[in-house]
Protein backbone atom coordinates (compact mmCIF):
# COMPACT_ATOMS: atom_id res chain seq x y z
CA UNK A 1 0.00 0.00 0.00
CA UNK A 2 2.92 2.19 1.02
CA UNK A 3 4.50 1.47 -2.18
CA UNK A 4 1.65 3.39 -4.07
CA UNK A 5 1.59 6.12 -1.85
CA UNK A 6 5.85 6.71 -2.21
CA UNK A 7 5.32 6.01 -6.40
CA UNK A 8 2.98 9.04 -6.68
CA UNK A 9 3.41 11.42 -3.23
CA UNK A 10 -0.03 11.24 -2.13
CA UNK A 11 -1.39 10.36 1.54
CA UNK A 12 -4.16 7.91 0.31
CA UNK A 13 -4.01 5.74 -2.26
CA UNK A 14 -7.35 6.88 -3.70
CA UNK A 15 -7.42 7.70 -7.77
CA UNK A 16 -10.19 9.38 -9.44
CA UNK A 17 -10.96 8.49 -12.58
CA UNK A 18 -9.93 10.41 -15.15
CA UNK A 19 -14.00 10.45 -17.08
CA UNK A 20 -14.37 12.36 -20.21
CA UNK A 21 -15.79 15.75 -20.05
CA UNK A 22 -16.60 15.16 -16.22
CA UNK A 23 -12.84 15.37 -14.68
CA UNK A 24 -12.19 18.68 -15.34
CA UNK A 25 -9.21 20.55 -13.15
CA UNK A 26 -11.63 21.75 -10.87
CA UNK A 27 -12.26 18.00 -9.87
CA UNK A 28 -8.57 16.81 -9.99
CA UNK A 29 -7.24 19.42 -7.88
CA UNK A 30 -9.76 19.18 -5.23
CA UNK A 31 -9.37 15.37 -4.77
CA UNK A 32 -5.44 16.06 -4.86
CA UNK A 33 -5.50 19.26 -2.33
CA UNK A 34 -7.60 16.57 -0.24
CA UNK A 35 -4.49 13.83 -0.20
CA UNK A 36 -5.91 11.50 -3.23
CA UNK A 37 -4.67 11.70 -6.80
CA UNK A 38 -7.18 13.97 -8.67
CA UNK A 39 -7.08 13.21 -12.88
CA UNK A 40 -7.69 15.26 -15.53
CA UNK A 41 -9.82 13.49 -18.42
CA UNK A 42 -8.54 14.37 -21.57
CA UNK A 43 -11.11 12.22 -23.20
CA UNK A 44 -11.73 13.58 -27.58
CA UNK A 45 -10.88 17.33 -26.30
CA UNK A 46 -7.95 18.75 -28.52
CA UNK A 47 -4.54 19.46 -26.73
CA UNK A 48 -4.43 22.77 -26.04
CA UNK A 49 -7.63 22.49 -23.72
CA UNK A 50 -5.92 19.81 -21.78
CA UNK A 51 -2.50 22.45 -21.51
CA UNK A 52 -4.72 25.19 -19.96
CA UNK A 53 -6.67 22.26 -17.31
CA UNK A 54 -3.35 21.09 -16.47
CA UNK A 55 -2.08 24.83 -15.84
CA UNK A 56 -5.55 25.45 -14.03
CA UNK A 57 -5.36 22.72 -11.73
CA UNK A 58 -1.46 23.83 -10.71
CA UNK A 59 -3.30 27.40 -10.18
CA UNK A 60 -5.23 25.97 -7.21
CA UNK A 61 -3.21 22.87 -6.09
CA UNK A 62 0.51 22.41 -5.76
CA UNK A 63 -0.22 18.30 -4.85
CA UNK A 64 0.22 16.24 -7.38
CA UNK A 65 -2.30 15.12 -9.96
CA UNK A 66 -2.72 13.10 -13.00
CA UNK A 67 -4.25 13.65 -16.84
CA UNK A 68 -6.04 10.56 -18.21
CA UNK A 69 -5.23 10.26 -21.57
CA UNK A 70 -8.00 8.00 -24.14
CA UNK A 71 -6.06 6.15 -26.61
CA UNK A 72 -9.03 6.28 -29.00
CA UNK A 73 -8.71 9.94 -29.31
CA UNK A 74 -7.58 11.20 -32.67
CA UNK A 75 -5.93 13.98 -30.18
CA UNK A 76 -4.32 11.36 -27.91
CA UNK A 77 -0.96 12.16 -29.38
CA UNK A 78 -0.71 15.28 -29.20
CA UNK A 79 -2.31 15.24 -25.89
CA UNK A 80 1.10 13.19 -24.72
CA UNK A 81 3.16 15.70 -26.03
CA UNK A 82 1.48 18.27 -23.78
CA UNK A 83 1.74 16.16 -21.01
CA UNK A 84 5.57 15.53 -21.48
CA UNK A 85 5.85 19.84 -22.02
CA UNK A 86 4.19 20.32 -18.74
CA UNK A 87 6.07 17.39 -16.56
CA UNK A 88 2.61 15.97 -15.60
CA UNK A 89 3.60 14.37 -12.62
CA UNK A 90 0.97 10.96 -13.67
CA UNK A 91 -0.69 10.07 -16.95
CA UNK A 92 -3.38 7.27 -16.46
CA UNK A 93 -4.58 5.67 -20.41
CA UNK A 94 -7.45 4.47 -21.35
CA UNK A 95 -9.04 2.37 -24.28
CA UNK A 96 -5.89 1.28 -25.51
CA UNK A 97 -2.07 0.39 -24.95
CA UNK A 98 0.28 3.45 -24.56
CA UNK A 99 3.13 1.54 -25.43
CA UNK A 100 4.51 3.66 -28.09
CA UNK A 101 4.19 6.34 -25.01
CA UNK A 102 5.93 5.02 -22.69
CA UNK A 103 9.62 5.83 -23.28
CA UNK A 104 9.18 9.84 -23.86
CA UNK A 105 6.34 10.12 -20.51
CA UNK A 106 9.22 8.51 -18.49
CA UNK A 107 12.17 10.74 -19.72
CA UNK A 108 10.89 13.35 -18.01
CA UNK A 109 9.91 11.51 -14.49
CA UNK A 110 6.27 11.03 -15.23
CA UNK A 111 4.55 7.82 -13.58
CA UNK A 112 3.05 5.84 -16.19
CA UNK A 113 -0.47 4.34 -14.95
CA UNK A 114 -2.38 2.31 -17.97
CA UNK A 115 -5.80 1.41 -17.21
CA UNK A 116 -5.95 -2.39 -18.07
CA UNK A 117 -8.93 -4.89 -18.43
CA UNK A 118 -6.89 -8.33 -18.89
CA UNK A 119 -3.81 -9.86 -17.30
CA UNK A 120 -2.47 -10.55 -20.64
CA UNK A 121 -2.08 -6.53 -21.58
CA UNK A 122 -1.04 -5.93 -17.60
CA UNK A 123 1.78 -8.22 -18.11
CA UNK A 124 2.70 -6.56 -21.37
CA UNK A 125 2.58 -3.23 -19.95
CA UNK A 126 4.59 -4.47 -17.19
CA UNK A 127 7.48 -5.46 -19.51
CA UNK A 128 7.29 -1.88 -21.13
CA UNK A 129 7.59 0.05 -17.83
CA UNK A 130 4.24 0.84 -16.77
CA UNK A 131 4.87 2.01 -12.68
CA UNK A 132 1.46 0.76 -11.94
CA UNK A 133 -1.82 -0.44 -13.57
CA UNK A 134 -4.88 0.26 -12.95
CA UNK A 135 -7.26 -3.03 -13.16
CA UNK A 136 -10.78 -2.01 -14.17
CA UNK A 137 -13.63 -4.54 -13.97
CA UNK A 138 -16.86 -4.53 -16.09
CA UNK A 139 -18.88 -3.09 -13.14
CA UNK A 140 -17.11 0.91 -14.04
CA UNK A 141 -18.37 3.11 -15.79
CA UNK A 142 -17.76 4.39 -19.85
CA UNK A 143 -15.92 2.17 -21.96
CA UNK A 144 -15.70 -1.25 -20.22
CA UNK A 145 -13.83 -4.62 -20.03
CA UNK A 146 -15.50 -7.67 -20.26
CA UNK A 147 -13.87 -9.64 -16.70
CA UNK A 148 -15.74 -8.45 -13.14
CA UNK A 149 -13.43 -6.38 -10.66
CA UNK A 150 -13.88 -9.34 -7.68
CA UNK A 151 -12.05 -11.91 -10.77
CA UNK A 152 -9.77 -9.19 -12.32
CA UNK A 153 -7.84 -7.94 -9.41
CA UNK A 154 -6.64 -10.83 -7.38
CA UNK A 155 -5.63 -12.34 -10.95
CA UNK A 156 -3.47 -9.20 -12.31
CA UNK A 157 -1.56 -8.84 -8.65
CA UNK A 158 -0.81 -12.63 -8.98
CA UNK A 159 0.50 -11.75 -12.30
CA UNK A 160 2.63 -8.65 -12.12
CA UNK A 161 5.23 -7.29 -9.48
CA UNK A 162 3.98 -3.44 -10.03
CA UNK A 163 1.00 -2.12 -7.62
CA UNK A 164 -2.54 -3.12 -8.73
CA UNK A 165 -5.28 0.02 -8.31
CA UNK A 166 -8.61 -1.53 -8.52
CA UNK A 167 -11.43 -0.18 -10.29
CA UNK A 168 -15.18 -0.78 -10.91
CA UNK A 169 -17.71 -1.24 -8.42
CA UNK A 170 -15.89 0.80 -5.93
CA UNK A 171 -17.81 3.58 -4.00
CA UNK A 172 -17.05 3.63 -0.16
CA UNK A 173 -15.32 2.41 2.40
CA UNK A 174 -16.24 -1.05 1.96
CA UNK A 175 -15.03 -1.92 -1.73
CA UNK A 176 -11.57 -0.29 -0.68
CA UNK A 177 -11.07 -2.65 2.22
CA UNK A 178 -12.30 -5.61 -0.39
CA UNK A 179 -9.84 -4.16 -2.81
CA UNK A 180 -7.24 -4.05 -0.25
CA UNK A 181 -8.02 -8.00 0.57
CA UNK A 182 -7.70 -8.85 -3.38
CA UNK A 183 -3.93 -7.76 -2.87
CA UNK A 184 -5.01 -4.18 -4.44
CA UNK A 185 -2.24 -1.22 -3.54
CA UNK A 186 -4.94 1.07 -3.82
CA UNK A 187 -8.36 1.94 -5.58
CA UNK A 188 -9.59 4.18 -8.06
CA UNK A 189 -13.24 5.90 -8.21
CA UNK A 190 -15.29 7.61 -11.00
CA UNK A 191 -18.80 7.35 -10.38
CA UNK A 192 -18.70 8.70 -7.00
CA UNK A 193 -16.67 11.83 -8.09
CA UNK A 194 -19.24 12.68 -10.04
CA UNK A 195 -21.19 13.76 -7.18
CA UNK A 196 -18.71 15.88 -5.54
CA UNK A 197 -19.26 19.65 -4.86
CA UNK A 198 -16.55 20.33 -7.38
CA UNK A 199 -17.49 18.41 -10.17
CA UNK A 200 -18.52 20.55 -13.01
CA UNK A 201 -21.15 18.10 -14.57
CA UNK A 202 -24.93 19.51 -14.82
CA UNK A 203 -26.74 19.47 -11.58
CA UNK A 204 -29.11 17.12 -13.44
CA UNK A 205 -25.95 14.74 -14.32
CA UNK A 206 -25.24 14.30 -10.65
CA UNK A 207 -28.85 14.25 -9.09
CA UNK A 208 -29.38 11.09 -12.14
CA UNK A 209 -26.70 9.55 -10.31
CA UNK A 210 -27.27 10.22 -6.72
CA UNK A 211 -31.18 8.83 -8.22
CA UNK A 212 -29.90 6.04 -9.50
CA UNK A 213 -30.68 1.86 -8.44
CA UNK A 214 -28.87 -1.26 -9.10
CA UNK A 215 -29.85 -2.01 -12.40
CA UNK A 216 -29.50 1.39 -13.80
CA UNK A 217 -26.11 1.28 -14.74
CA UNK A 218 -26.51 -0.07 -18.23
CA UNK A 219 -24.00 -1.66 -20.68
CA UNK A 220 -24.44 -0.32 -24.64
CA UNK A 221 -22.68 -1.29 -28.00
CA UNK A 222 -21.24 -4.90 -27.28
CA UNK A 223 -22.42 -5.63 -31.29
CA UNK A 224 -19.45 -2.73 -31.72
CA UNK A 225 -16.89 -4.66 -29.83
CA UNK A 226 -16.91 -0.89 -27.86
CA UNK A 227 -19.03 -1.41 -24.69
CA UNK A 228 -19.89 1.36 -22.96
CA UNK A 229 -22.06 1.33 -19.61
CA UNK A 230 -24.20 4.50 -18.53
CA UNK A 231 -27.49 5.32 -17.11
CA UNK A 232 -30.67 3.51 -18.57
CA UNK A 233 -32.69 6.42 -20.56
CA UNK A 234 -34.31 7.45 -23.99
CA UNK A 235 -30.89 7.56 -25.58
CA UNK A 236 -29.88 3.86 -24.30
CA UNK A 237 -33.66 3.07 -25.31
CA UNK A 238 -32.68 4.21 -29.20
CA UNK A 239 -29.05 2.98 -29.00
CA UNK A 240 -29.64 -0.85 -27.60
CA UNK A 241 -33.38 -0.91 -30.19
CA UNK A 242 -30.82 -0.40 -33.02
CA UNK A 243 -28.57 -2.43 -31.62
CA UNK A 244 -31.46 -4.85 -31.69
CA UNK A 245 -32.28 -4.35 -35.38
CA UNK A 246 -28.77 -5.19 -36.48
CA UNK A 247 -27.45 -1.40 -37.30
CA UNK A 248 -23.97 -0.84 -38.83
CA UNK A 249 -21.46 0.19 -36.59
CA UNK A 250 -21.10 3.57 -38.26
CA UNK A 251 -24.66 4.26 -37.61
CA UNK A 252 -24.59 3.59 -33.73
CA UNK A 253 -21.13 5.45 -33.26
CA UNK A 254 -23.13 8.80 -35.31
CA UNK A 255 -25.70 8.18 -32.33
CA UNK A 256 -23.65 8.61 -29.56
CA UNK A 257 -21.58 11.87 -31.11
CA UNK A 258 -22.23 14.67 -29.17
CA UNK A 259 -23.83 12.91 -26.13
CA UNK A 260 -21.19 12.91 -23.23
CA UNK A 261 -21.21 16.82 -23.84
CA UNK A 262 -25.22 17.10 -23.79
CA UNK A 263 -24.71 15.25 -20.73
CA UNK A 264 -22.39 17.68 -18.81
CA UNK A 265 -22.85 20.71 -20.22
CA UNK A 266 -26.86 21.06 -20.86
CA UNK A 267 -27.81 18.57 -18.30
CA UNK A 268 -30.02 16.73 -20.65
CA UNK A 269 -30.94 13.55 -18.91
CA UNK A 270 -33.20 11.88 -21.80
CA UNK A 271 -31.00 12.52 -24.71
CA UNK A 272 -27.19 12.83 -22.98
CA UNK A 273 -24.66 9.83 -22.32
CA UNK A 274 -24.62 9.54 -18.18
CA UNK A 275 -21.70 7.69 -18.09
CA UNK A 276 -22.04 6.31 -14.48
CA UNK A 277 -20.49 2.84 -13.13
CA UNK A 278 -23.12 0.09 -11.58
CA UNK A 279 -21.56 1.70 -7.92
CA UNK A 280 -24.18 4.71 -8.47
CA UNK A 281 -26.65 2.91 -6.75
CA UNK A 282 -24.51 3.30 -3.89
CA UNK A 283 -23.85 7.08 -4.32
CA UNK A 284 -26.80 8.75 -2.12
CA UNK A 285 -25.21 12.58 -1.80
CA UNK A 286 -23.25 15.65 -3.28
CA UNK A 287 -20.58 16.63 -1.02
CA UNK A 288 -17.02 17.85 -1.18
CA UNK A 289 -14.61 15.45 -2.88
CA UNK A 290 -12.55 15.72 0.49
CA UNK A 291 -15.40 15.01 2.71
CA UNK A 292 -16.04 12.07 0.31
CA UNK A 293 -11.96 10.94 0.42
CA UNK A 294 -11.94 11.63 4.31
CA UNK A 295 -14.97 9.63 4.86
CA UNK A 296 -14.36 6.79 3.04
CA UNK A 297 -10.47 6.16 4.75
CA UNK A 298 -11.86 6.15 7.84
CA UNK A 299 -13.91 3.88 7.02
CA UNK A 300 -11.75 1.71 5.58
CA UNK A 301 -9.75 2.03 8.44
CA UNK A 302 -12.67 1.39 10.80
CA UNK A 303 -13.05 -1.98 9.32
CA UNK A 304 -9.55 -2.97 8.87
CA UNK A 305 -9.07 -2.43 12.55
CA UNK A 306 -6.58 -0.06 12.53
CA UNK A 307 -5.16 3.19 11.58
CA UNK A 308 -3.41 2.86 7.98
CA UNK A 309 -3.17 6.32 6.69
CA UNK A 310 -4.43 8.48 9.34
CA UNK A 311 -2.49 9.57 12.65
O1 LIG B 1 -11.14 4.03 -21.07
C1 LIG B 1 -11.89 3.69 -20.18
N1 LIG B 1 -13.13 4.19 -20.03
C2 LIG B 1 -13.69 5.13 -20.87
S1 LIG B 1 -12.95 5.88 -22.18
C3 LIG B 1 -14.30 6.77 -22.46
S2 LIG B 1 -14.40 7.94 -23.75
C4 LIG B 1 -15.54 7.34 -24.77
N2 LIG B 1 -16.38 8.22 -25.25
C5 LIG B 1 -17.34 7.84 -26.09
C6 LIG B 1 -17.47 6.54 -26.46
C7 LIG B 1 -16.61 5.61 -25.97
C8 LIG B 1 -15.63 6.01 -25.10
C9 LIG B 1 -15.25 6.49 -21.56
N3 LIG B 1 -14.88 5.58 -20.67
N4 LIG B 1 -11.51 2.78 -19.26
C10 LIG B 1 -10.23 2.15 -19.32
C11 LIG B 1 -10.33 0.92 -20.11
N5 LIG B 1 -9.48 0.59 -21.02
N6 LIG B 1 -11.28 -0.01 -20.00
C12 LIG B 1 -10.98 -0.98 -20.90
C13 LIG B 1 -9.83 -0.59 -21.53
C14 LIG B 1 -9.10 -1.26 -22.57
C15 LIG B 1 -9.75 -2.03 -23.52
C16 LIG B 1 -9.02 -2.63 -24.52
C17 LIG B 1 -7.72 -1.10 -22.65
C18 LIG B 1 -7.02 -1.69 -23.66
C19 LIG B 1 -7.67 -2.47 -24.59
O2 LIG B 1 -6.98 -3.10 -25.58
C20 LIG B 1 -5.74 -2.57 -25.94
C21 LIG B 1 -4.88 -3.54 -26.66
O3 LIG B 1 -4.06 -3.05 -27.42
O4 LIG B 1 -4.99 -4.74 -26.39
Amino acid sequence: MDRLRNLLGIEFPVLQGGMAWVATAKLAAAVSAAGGLGIIGAGHAPAEWVRQEIRKARSITSKPFGVNVMLMSPCASEVMQVVVEERVPVVTTGAGSPGPFIEALKSVGCKVIPVVASVALAKRLERMGADAVVAEGLESGGHIGEISTMALVPQVVDAVNIPVIAAGGIADGRGIAAALMLGASGVQLGTRFICAIECEAHKAYKDAVVGAGDRDAIVCGLSTGHPVRSLKNQLTREYLQLEKQGASEEELERLGVGRLRLAFEQGDVRNGSLMAGQSAGLVKEIIPAREIIISMVKETERLMGRRIWTN
